[in-house]
């Protein structure tokens, strides 16, 4: 095992990966802004490090610095979690050139699978299911109608550097395509520094469906089962749960062997995931995560396999000690990420000093969180504070549980999504299993203003009030002989005392 570990990340995965490194007996070293001075992150460490001012193309994304720190400081491997640094190929490529441990794929695999023909083009090879279209992208408005033809619309103009859905646009005509394909290549030439584009066949209703892989440098794969992710707002998941509540044991085990076969094609190794999208029984290959994704623990629930303790192992040179006849799955998990957003009115980013936080706990409740009371949520980083994940025999069962953890959750100070989540839980479609990509915008209701939430405010700030009212009319005088340590709670509504 390795003996130190970098990690140039922050909030509740730089959090999840200390968690981690301290399990494995790895010397865990954060590194923060200057904004994250008394992080938890930071204070959850075994050493840390400023790496410069709050924005993050000063501080989390300087990879130079980031390595020049890890060589002075002794670390032996960097963890880069994810967004960031953790899927550019180039600093990856740095860490190794620089002697260092990378904890991810080799950096072709990284750099593969970031472009999106090049991928499609080596799953298409490995004979992965790609979304019917093209492997290179076109050069101009006459080659896209011409493919465009040939697929049959609606079609989908994608960024070839893509990802994330930018320079994305669905083409219902030809009549819009040239407008599209000029718009599509601006906006990916923005995004990406790179214009070209390609075309797909736009598959209408679909779900996220996606496989987690986990590779060793011996040559053995194995697949960890599928997190179904379709509930998101612009491409950004909400919710996420293993297993899926739509595949067959045979769907399920032929997607993992097809997920397997693309991790073969490209030699992972570490933690990955497929992304796949599935439609009445059929699946496509999307894309290649080439990092430990944010909904990984759903899948560490209902497998009992750590992800996080694999990548360090796995990037110390250890084999898997698990073939796929070992892993199962038991129960049934949920994952809501808790994000400074307020649902009502567009999911707005909200700012401010987390004055009350209390975590929910009890039986199959895991919180991965990234924030404390008192500290400080600003524009500079993403707003996601944390992960409620939740375990149960059934779906049903692991339902009900996140509704009562949510109920349990506290965050005053800044709005978060968490009363969103809880409208879900209730939501007949959802409760059903019948989810799609377009979940949120087939449910307005759940993003709509009702008043509900005020109304439980109000109602909540109101039994204060009137509790606060009671107390002081039957408050116990306490004679000063007595003295405050006499707590008045005990005397509080007993037999003759203070009315
Ligand atoms: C698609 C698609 C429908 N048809 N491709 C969105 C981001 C990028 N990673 C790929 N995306 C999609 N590609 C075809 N041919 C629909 C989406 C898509 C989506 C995919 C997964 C999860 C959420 C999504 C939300 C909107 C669109």
């Amino acid at each position: 095992m390795i003996g130190s570990v970098l990690i140039a990340n922050r909030g509740e995965i730089a959090v999840r990966i200390v968690r981690g490194a301290r399990e494995c007996g790895v010397h865990a070293i954060a590194v923060f802004s200057e904004a994250d001075r008394l992080a938890p992150h930071v204070l959850a460490a075994d050493e840390a490090h400023c790496i410069g001012p709050a924005p993050s193309a000063e501080s989390y994304l300087r990879g130079d610095a980031l390595i020049e720190l890890a060589l002075r400081v002794g670390a032996e491997a960097i963890h880069p979690g994810y967004g960031f640094l953790a899927e550019r190929a180039d600093f990856a490529r740095a860490v190794e050139a620089a002697g260092l441990l990378f904890i991810g794929p080799a950096p072709d695999t990284i750099a593969a699978m970031g472009d999106k023909t090049e991928a499609r083009r080596r799953m298409s090879e490995a004979g992965v299911p790609i979304v019917p279209g093209l492997t290179e992208a076109v050069a101009d408005p006459e080659a896209a109608e011409a493919a465009a033809e040939e697929i049959g619309f609606p079609v989908l103009l994608k960024a070839s550097a893509g990802g994330g859905g930018k320079g994305m646009r669905v083409v219902e005509e030809a009549a819009d395509l040239r407008r599209a394909f000029e718009a599509a290549s601006r906006e990916a030439l923005a995004a990406f520094g790179d214009g070209s584009v390609y075309l797909e066949r736009y598959l209408q209703r679909p779900r996220h469906v996606e496989i987690q892989l986990l590779g060793d440098t011996h040559g053995n794969v194995v697949h960890l089962a599928e997190r179904e992710c379709s509930i998101q707002r612009r491409h950004q998941k909400l919710v996420e749960e293993a297993p899926s509540p739509v595949l067959s044991e045979e769907e399920r085990a032929r997607m993992g062997e097809t997920a397997v076969t693309a991790a073969r094609a490209v030699d992972y190794r570490g933690a990955g995931t497929v992304e796949f999208l599935y439609e009445r029984g059929e699946y496509f290959f999307l894309e290649m995560n080439t990092r430990l994704q944010v909904e990984h623990p759903v899948t560490e629930l209902v497998t009992g396999i750590d992800l996080v303790e694999w990548q360090f192992r796995v990037a110390s040179g250890e084999a898997l000690a698990f073939t796929q006849d070992d892993i199962g799955i038991t129960g049934h998990a949920i994952e809501c990420r808790i994000t400074s957003e307020d649902h009502l009115g567009g999911f707005l980013p909200s700012t401010g000093t987390i004055s009350h936080f209390e975590i929910p706990s009890g039986p199959g409740v895991r919180w991965d969180g990234g924030v404390v009371q008192g500290g400080e949520v600003t524009l500079h980083y993403d707003p996601l504070l944390g992960k409620l994940i939740v375990h149960g025999a059934t779906r049903a069962s692991a339902i009900d549980r996140m509704a009562r953890a949510l109920d349990e959750l506290v965050v005053a100070g800044v709005e978060t999504c968490a009363p969103f989540h809880r409208r879900v839980m209730e939501e007949p479609d959802f409760r059903a299993g019948k989810v799609s990509i377009r979940y949120i915008e087939e449910h307005p209701e759940l993003v709509e203003d009702d008043g509900s939430e005020r109304d439980l405010l109000a109602a909540a700030i109101g039994a204060a009030l009137l509790e606060d009212e009671h107390r002081r009319h039957r408050a116990p005088r306490i004679a000063p002989s007595e003295g405050p340590s006499i707590s008045p709670w005990r005397r509080v509504g007993s037999p003759g005392r203070g009315e």
